[in-house]
């Protein structure tokens, strides 16, 4: 390789590079900008399933994709003193409903943790109707206001 070909390569990498960070500050200043948001933000906090949808039909197995708005997702540390407050996990009820604000969520069935701030699992599921939850927790697994939502999806034969 000469030397010609090497520095047309580093400005082109160069140029790659200087292009994203165009793109990405074009990005970030329409989202931040004039982008209508989908739902309305209120500046509260809140979670939600990303997928599936309330109400989808789907075949085995499902992707769940959690989703947050105003609340920062993290893992929970080794040792907690003091439970943060503006970070939570998620959970995944499996076939449960919300649990009132202010419960420790178990660690057992039929809820799941995802205390290293993941936010994405895939079930395989027998064909069915099932309710899905997904709840915040603080760094002690306790439930918060309003953090919850509850979506119910059918699994369908896969032929
Ligand atoms: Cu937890």
């Amino acid at each position: 390789m000469n030397h010609e070909t090497r520095d047309l390569q580093r400005m082109c990498s160069t140029m790659a590079r200087t292009g994203l960070l165009a793109c990405t500050l074009v990005f970030l200043t329409v989202a931040c900008g004039d982008a209508v948001p989908e739902v309305e933000d209120d500046g509260e906090p809140r979670v939600f399933f990303e997928q599936p949808q309330d109400g989808e039909t789907l075949t085995s197995p499902v992707m769940v994709v959690f989703g947050s708005e105003n609340i920062q997702v993290g893992a929970v540390p080794d040792e907690v003193d003091q439970p943060r407050e503006e970070v939570i996990h998620y959970h995944l009820g499996f076939n449960a409903d919300c649990l009132p604000p202010g419960t420790v969520i178990p660690e057992a069935d039929p809820w799941i943790h995802f205390g290293d701030g993941g936010n994405e699992i895939e079930m395989p599921l027998e064909p069915g109707q099932y309710r899905l939850t997904v709840q915040a927790g603080d760094d002690e697994h306790r439930t918060l206001e309003g953090l919850c939502e509850t979506i119910e999806i059918t699994i369908e034969p896969d032929e």
